[in-house]
């Protein structure tokens, strides 16, 4: 059975094409660096969004129109958006994909007929991988929208619901491996807190490294080799959530003594509620080694909450791509577009114009991104900015072989011998060059 019937395979028909339902910029094949774009893209479908995603807000119920969720039976219905979303994923050309436990499947009366269902539909998921050769990005846990998580998961304040989480994230490492997935995510939905006056804060911190500690033993147990990623967040739903920038989480990891088993999955509307930009938060990564994998998606700097909405902003996309390239590119990571049409783009077809939306501006991201690195573009002013520190007293410095007294020795010889622009007008202008020609 076909779901989007009226589309076919999407093509690439180059910058010129005025076909809203062709890629203009992504050509899985062409090749960047010596690399086939789709290697260094790596695009991926969240299950959520995607297949589950109905509009709702605060304010009103779900409008999105999918013909394909008539049937009333949970489990059937989880079955046929399996389908729906591998035809989805193959006429776009999508190679990945990422999902929750609970995107897949729904819950049943207690946590073992949850467990028999998610495995009945997890076998779908397997025939239509096979089929078509569509492999697993990241699988994670939703331990965050049933009311059973209102005080958080690991961080809960009721031991049970710590056991009950731990249980469904043992499920979904095995799910995930079972499935041959890369990586394995940790984003900490409830994981955080309302208000201090009744929230034992340090317990609570020392209760999440417990979890993680537990989660890295068990991979080890079953042979699990995907990377585990945490993927930080500010706030939202929590007013304070604890994995709340890469550099909170690299605290966080460092003092539990966690750092080796995590990587960062950086999502662009997490950075900016942070008060980043998504280019912060990627380069905080590559220069502590931890860029693992990215959930691509923009925010709305006057709504100002995580709107999840598909980027198209050329600049973000270009710069997240140049921080990935110096980084070396993604490993066991990909672009997942962790996005959601908005509730007014209801019709089944908005689906494709926003995957295509997206993929083609990191595709003309990564492009550009290439050619500055190729250039050495920003490299060269970088090297000629912090040239004072290749000899004399600057060498001196970085080589540790000063003392304050030496130091003060030389600023009242020299006083401030010189100082530079910093070019950033110039800078922008050559960047706006690079993207628009
Ligand atoms: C929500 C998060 C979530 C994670 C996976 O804000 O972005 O979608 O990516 O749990
Ligand atoms: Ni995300
Ligand atoms: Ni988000």
């Amino acid at each position: 059975m076909e779901f989007f019937k009226e589309i076919s395979k999407i093509k690439y028909e180059g910058p010129n094409s005025t076909n809203p339902l062709a890629f203009r910029h992504y050509n899985p094949d062409e090749l960047v660096m010596g690399k086939p774009m789709k290697e260094h893209l790596r695009f991926s479908m969240s299950y959520w969004h995607t297949l589950t995603g109905m509009g709702a807000d605060p304010f009103g119920e779900g409008t999105a129109v999918r013909p394909w969720d008539s049937v009333e039976d949970k489990i059937e219905k989880a079955k046929i958006r399996v389908k729906v979303a591998f035809e989805f994923m193959e006429k776009l050309g999508i190679e990945y994909f990422c999902f929750h436990d609970r995107d897949v499947a729904p819950e049943g009366k207690d946590l073992a007929e949850t467990n028999k269902i998610l495995d009945e539909v997890v076998d779908e998921i397997e025939k239509e991988m096979k089929r078509t050769g569509i492999k697993l990005l990241w699988g994670t846990t939703n331990a965050f929208s049933n009311a059973r998580f209102v005080h958080g998961a690991a961080t809960s304040c009721n031991a049970d619901v710590f056991a009950y989480a731990a249980a469904q994230i043992k499920k979904a490492i095995e799910i995930t491996k079972r499935l041959n997935g890369e990586g394995y995510v940790f984003w900490g939905g409830r994981e955080g807190y309302e208000t201090l006056l009744n929230t034992n804060l340090g317990f609570e911190l020392d209760n999440l490294a417990r979890l993680l500690q537990l989660a890295v033993n068990y991979a080890e147990e079953i042979g699990f080799t995907g990377q585990f990623y945490i993927e930080p967040k500010p706030k939202e739903p929590t007013k304070h959530q604890y994995d709340f920038d890469t550099a909170t989480v690299l605290g966080f990891l460092r003092k539990y003594n966690l750092h080796d088993k995590f990587k960062m999955n950086i999502e662009a509307n997490h950075a900016t509620l942070a008060g980043h930009t998504f280019q912060h938060e990627l380069a905080m990564c590559r220069e502590n080694g931890v860029l693992g994998s990215v959930d691509a998606n923009q925010g709305d700097l006057l709504l100002g909450w995580d709107t999840d909405q598909f980027p198209t902003n050329i600049y973000d996309a270009t710069l997240a791509m140049y921080e990935i390239l110096l980084a070396g590119g993604f490993t066991t990571g990909g672009l997942n577009f962790d996005s959601k049409v908005r509730r007014a783009s209801f019709e089944p077809v908005d689906l494709f114009y926003a995957y295509i939306a997206g993929m083609d501006t990191f595709a003309k991201g990564l492009k550009v991104a290439a050619k500055l690195i190729e250039d050495r573009v920003f490299e060269n002013i970088k090297e000629e900015r912090y040239a004072s520190y290749k000899e004399g007293i600057g060498a001196k410095i970085v080589a540790g072989e000063v003392t304050l007294a030496d130091l003060e020795k030389h600023a009242l010889t020299y006083g401030i011998r010189e100082q530079k622009s910093g070019r950033q007008e110039m800078l922008e202008n050559i960047l706006n060059r690079y993207i628009f020609g």
